[in-house]
């Protein structure tokens, strides 16, 4: 067995692990990535694709801003459809704020690029990681190569995702979860062809839900409404295609470019927040400690949210001061229930529910008619959209 030891252990190499450690890294405090899979591995996930101001902002202030702010898009609002017809929310008319589609993909990317550059210390492909004493002698073990390993640390950051094992150390009489679990799924696919609008386009329509989104002027990213358990095999580039232009609206299927997909994916959806999101000298951070329905575009921008709190947490508690460490689950979680409650209230406006009924759909075309007549609605939409404040 080989032991070593850092100040903060952070297992999990996604977006908030690699965030958290160079945040840390580049305010003088020492840092251990472990992450299970390979790089390639973590690299090809496609996921996120919109970045809130908060998230921009960090970005750049973690010095690895500037491939966002080169190849990035900022887009000043979002385009709402129901029965063949959208119109716009503009978030810098109505609120000063924009958002920035960039992919998740490119963010792990540069993350991984800047983590490389100042000799940050990862491992991937750490196998069986375990949390060991968390509430007395904090140290995690983990195999790599056919050898045990162990790290010393004062604290560990869980940034293990929702399928990760930092949630399970927390002893069940103390951890409470919430969770809805939503009754269809998100059949997403990436295609080389020219995005079908200049901004994304959320459409509600009585066959289901539908996202034109893009990641830049020749790589476009759909999702539509669909069965959880639909087989990937049913829905061919052809159906997929048909199904995506009958629900948005016609002008805007008649003349957009279709191809060749280069991902198809179907991902269920939920909303779940496990509390508290501290135990002892462990640290619940992103989905470890939340998913939200990808609607509202929040799951990569909570991931942050909690690097935000957390990173300035042990910045100040490695300063003498343990105030942030103390609320930093209150504060968190604060923000978490925010936006699980516009991601909620989004997805249930967009999209077919099975108990909907003619009523239930029609309460939901006059709330969206009621959007396009409202600056009030529109702007509570956007102030929620482009991210409230930390
Ligand atoms: P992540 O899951 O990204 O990273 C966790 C890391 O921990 C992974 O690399 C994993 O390999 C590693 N890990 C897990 N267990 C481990 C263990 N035992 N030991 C070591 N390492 C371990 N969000 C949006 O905003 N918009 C979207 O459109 C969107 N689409 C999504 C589609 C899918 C299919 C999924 C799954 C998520 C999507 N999300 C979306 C949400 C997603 O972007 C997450 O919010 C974001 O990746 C959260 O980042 P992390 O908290 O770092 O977790
Ligand atoms: C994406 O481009 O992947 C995307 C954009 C907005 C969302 C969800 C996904 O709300």
């Amino acid at each position: 067995m080989t032991t070593t030891r850092t100040q903060v252990c952070i297992i999990g190499g996604g977006p908030s692990g690699l965030l958290l450690s160079q945040i840390l890294h580049r305010a003088g405090i020492d840092t251990l990535v472990l992450e299970r899979q390979s790089r390639a591995y973590v690299l090809g996930r496609i996921r996120a694709g919109v970045l809130e101001g908060g998230t921009m902002q960090m970005l750049r202030d973690a010095g690895v801003g500037a491939r966002m702010d080169t190849e990035g898009f900022l887009h000043d609002g979002t385009y709402v459809a129901t029965r063949n017809r959208g119109f716009r929310v503009d978030f810098d008319a109505l609120i000063g704020r924009q958002v920035m589609v960039y992919g998740q993909t490119e963010v792990t990317k540069d993350l991984y690029a800047a983590r490389d550059a100042m000799d940050g210390r990862i491992v991937d492909e750490a196998a069986d990681v375990a949390i060991q004493d968390a509430a007395g002698t904090p140290h995690v073990t983990y195999r790599r190569d056919g050898t045990e390993h162990r790290v010393d640390c004062d604290w560990i950051a869980g940034c293990d995702g929702f399928h990760g094992l930092s949630r399970q150390t927390i002893p069940a009489d103390v951890l409470r979860t919430v969770e809805r679990v939503y009754p269809f799924g998100w059949l997403g696919v990436l295609s080389r062809t020219a995005p079908a609008a200049p901004e994304l386009i959320y459409a509600n329509h009585d066959r289901g839900f539908a996202l034109a989104s893009m990641r830049n002027e020749s790589l476009s990213r759909y999702y539509i409404q669909a069965p959880v358990d639909d087989p990937l095999e049913k829905w061919t580039d052809d159906a997929f295609w048909d199904e995506l232009r009958r629900r948005l609206p016609s002008d805007v299927a008649d003349a957009m470019e279709t191809g060749p997909t280069i991902e198809k994916s179907l991902a269920p959806l939920r909303s779940f927040v496990a509390e508290p999101m501290r135990w002892n000298r462990l640290f619940l951070v992103g989905d470890a400690a939340h998913i939200v329905p990808p609607t509202g575009a929040k799951g990569l921008n909570l991931a942050v949210s909690d690097v935000h709190y957390l990173s300035d947490a042990l910045i100040r508690h490695y300063g003498g001061d343990d105030e942030g460490i103390d609320s930093y689950s209150e504060r968190a979680l604060a923000r978490v229930w925010k936006a699980t409650r516009f991601s909620w209230w989004f997805t249930t406006l967009m999209h077919r529910f099975p108990e909907d009924g003619a009523f239930g759909q029609r309460m939901k075309q006059a709330e969206i008619d009621y959007l396009e007549s409202s600056r009030a609605a529109q702007t509570v939409m956007a102030e929620n959209y482009v991210g409230l404040p930390f």
